[in-house]
């Protein structure tokens, strides 16, 4: 609640001060100014829906993206009270919207957990509009207020008679604020929406993009509803692995807040897929929730393996990461008064949900495994497995040192480096095949670029498994090369390039090599790609030359499959020009290659940047895992445009 000196009456200067330091550091409210402070903004609206909806007053909130990237956010819900604020003397809608951390908290009594990343409310996203409009359903009536830069400029006023309940606002970011973009990207609200409604049951959520529209003119719309919670979050992750056990779910619940857990094993390698989230964020970070998850499943685990003779006297304990190998798993708290900490504050403080995470895990999990002998063996048996499998690895990793002590930094034969040791100043170039790999030696710049050809297909490390990676060529002379080594003995510090870019052809198999390359580092390196080092290479789809030219030359180069009808009537029309289609990376001299694809000043890089962790991780594991007929459909699906494929 923002303090107020009691004399002024009015609520404007209080109001006009606290918007002002919004708009002068606004990093401070949202995080940042970028694409997702942007993207913030609909969250804090989204918040206060769901907040509704947690309440038990709302069961449906719909959002559109309007042509100029203004959103609208309805909801059904018991609508902003208009009435008069006891303290502030105007509507309480007003109040909301304009004053400093007056969202969510004024008037609550009783249980109420609040979601925002900041918890800073929607007057923030009103100091970050040029306008901001507000529609109330609420005792019969509609109400509307409209504002300008956070200043009302629209009186509440009464416009008619209206059925039901509920709050619709719409919001325009202001674009000296927002000055990278205002650009709302579909993929992260839908993906945002998506894990909402996973998180909190059975509530609806619908997006529509009115940028997007089919033939009869209709947006794009998608409905998120998930009627068995984060039961279906589970199974969503798990969709195309396959699986150990049907998903278990747990819940408890004090005086500090509520707990739900719903895990399930497959035979994936990956132990990534465990997600943990507090108050419907995501808490990337981690924190006492996860801890207190991690160690109940690894004594449990442990203890029932013991118990049922499945771990011999002699046999060692199975680490935590052998336990959860394979394992998908949703851990969601709820609490009154979440300490949020790290450097991206996703990390929760705190420590009275340790034990109610790890007490309900313990013992749920122990009754689950004693009353279902069945999947009970086999998750064990998979966790003795991967307790092989890393003894495996390490002894292969302490052969690869020995090796390296002998000949001292064996950096791999195809490797044609580049000669400074600034790795801040280097890039490395993965290329697919040596006849690229031989074009790009010749295109580089050898002081800052250095080359990897890979031949043929690299291992897919989601299936194969570490210690089968580890022994392929492929995979060893990647690691090599980039320097860091990976898993226990990972170390960023080592990285031996702050760029490293996957040039792959322009056809399917670019794309499938390209995504067996993203999984690996995805899995192995993670923190590659969180350090922003793994970049994707965008070579042009199409070369354009005059027609019966005796020279060469390229008159424009498109990157785009949709804009080469645009760019040759630009051109001045098709008749005149010659249209060549690289189909490989092989079809360009290195010159060209030199000039579409690798000048630093030229070149477009696309960053790997794994904002959503969960999606990127179903489509590799959808891609990637055990069952081949979702890759099929996919890969027939997106055969056209699979060049754009972001992960
Ligand atoms: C506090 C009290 C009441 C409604 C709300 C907040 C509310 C806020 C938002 C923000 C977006 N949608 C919302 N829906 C409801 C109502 C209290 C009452 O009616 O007694």
């Amino acid at each position: 609640m923002a303090a107020k000196p009691d004399h002024y009456d009015g609520s404007d200067i209080q109001v006009l001060e606290g918007l002002e330091a919004v708009r002068k550091r606004p990093g401070m409210y949202i995080g940042s100014t970028g694409p997702r402070g942007l993207h913030h903004l609909v969250y804090e609206v989204v918040d206060n829906s769901v907040d509704e909806a947690l309440a038990g007053y709302c069961g449906k909130i719909e959002v559109w993206i309007h042509a100029d990237n203004s959103i609208t956010v309805a909801d059904n819900g018991r609508g902003i009270p208009v009435d008069k604020h006891p303290k502030e003397k105007i509507p309480t809608v007003e109040v909301v919207l304009t004053i400093l951390h007056a969202g969510g908290k004024f008037g609550g009594e009783g249980y109420k957990v609040s979601g925002g990343l900041h918890g800073v409310g929607v007057s923030v996203v009103n100091a970050l509009s040029t306008r901001v409009e507000v529609f109330v359903k609420r005792d019969g009536s509609e109400y509307k207020i409209a504002f300008d830069h956070g200043k009302t400029v629209e009186k509440l006023k009464k416009l008619g008679p209206a059925k039901g309940t509920g709050t619709k606002t719409t919001f325009w970011p202001d674009p000296e604020i927002f000055t990278e973009t205002t650009v709302y990207d579909y993929d992260t609200l839908a993906n945002r929406f998506r894990e909402m409604a996973f998180l909190n049951k059975g509530l609806k959520i619908i997006l529509h993009d009115e940028r997007v529209t089919d033939a009869e003119g209709n947006p794009r719309t998608e409905v998120f509803q998930a009627q068995g919670g984060i039961v279906d979050f589970v199974k969503y992750l798990n969709e195309g692995r396959e699986t150990l056990n049907k998903p278990v779910y747990f819940e408890a619940e004090n005086e500090d807040g509520t707990v739900e857990v719903a895990l399930q094993w497959s035979t994936s390698y990956s132990s990534n897929s465990v997600m943990a989230f507090a108050n419907n964020i995501n808490t990337h970070e981690g924190g006492t929730h996860l801890d207190g998850f991690k160690q109940a499943i690894t004594r449990t685990i442990n203890e029932y393996a013991r118990n049922k003779g499945l771990l011999k006297e002699k046999d060692a304990n199975l680490s935590g990461e052998d336990a959860r190998e394979g394992l998908a798993a949703i851990i969601s708290v709820k609490l009154h008064d979440p300490q949020f900490e790290g450097q991206t504050k996703t990390k929760l403080g705190n420590t009275e949900i340790r034990p109610l995470v790890q007490n309900a895990v313990t013992r749920g999990l122990a009754e689950y495994l004693e009353e279902n002998p069945t999947p009970a063996k086999r998750i064990v048996g998979k966790a003795t497995q991967a307790l092989k499998a890393r003894e495996a690895a390490r002894k292969a990793r302490e052969m690869t040192r020995r090796k390296n002590v002998l000949d001292s930094f064996a950096l791999p034969g195809k490797l044609a480096d580049c000669s400074s040791k600034d790795a801040s100043q280097s890039e490395i170039f993965i290329v697919e095949g040596d006849s690229a790999g031989g074009s790009a030696k010749q295109a580089r710049d050898r002081k800052t670029q250095a080359i990897l050809p890979l031949r043929g297909k690299i291992l897919n490390v989601e299936r194969a498994g570490l210690h089968r990676s580890l022994s392929s060529d492929t995979i060893s002379s990647l690691i090599t090369a980039i320097g860091t080594n990976i898993g226990d003995d990972f170390d960023a510090e080592k990285a031996r390039y702050h760029r490293i870019i996957i040039m792959t052809d322009a056809d399917v198999d670019g794309a499938h090599i390209r995504i067996l390359l993203l999984t690996f580092f995805y899995r192995y390196m993670p923190e590659l790609i969180n350090l922003g080092y793994i970049y994707i290479a965008q070579p042009p789809i199409f070369g354009v030359k005059k027609k019966n030219s005796r020279t060469t030359k390229i008159e424009r180069y498109i990157y785009d499959e949709s804009a080469l009808s645009e760019v040759l009537a630009e051109m001045g029309g098709a008749e005149k020009y010659d249209v060549q289609r690289y189909k490989g990376l092989g079809e360009m001299d290195p010159e060209q290659l030199w000039e579409t694809t690798m000048e630093p000043q030229s070149r477009t890089l696309l960053q790997v940047n794994i904002d959503d962790a969960a999606e990127a991780e179903r489509v590799v594991s959808e891609l990637m895992g055990d069952q081949v007929e979702p890759r099929k459909e996919f890969i027939q699906k997106h055969a056209r445009d699979v060049r754009f494929l972001d992960i």
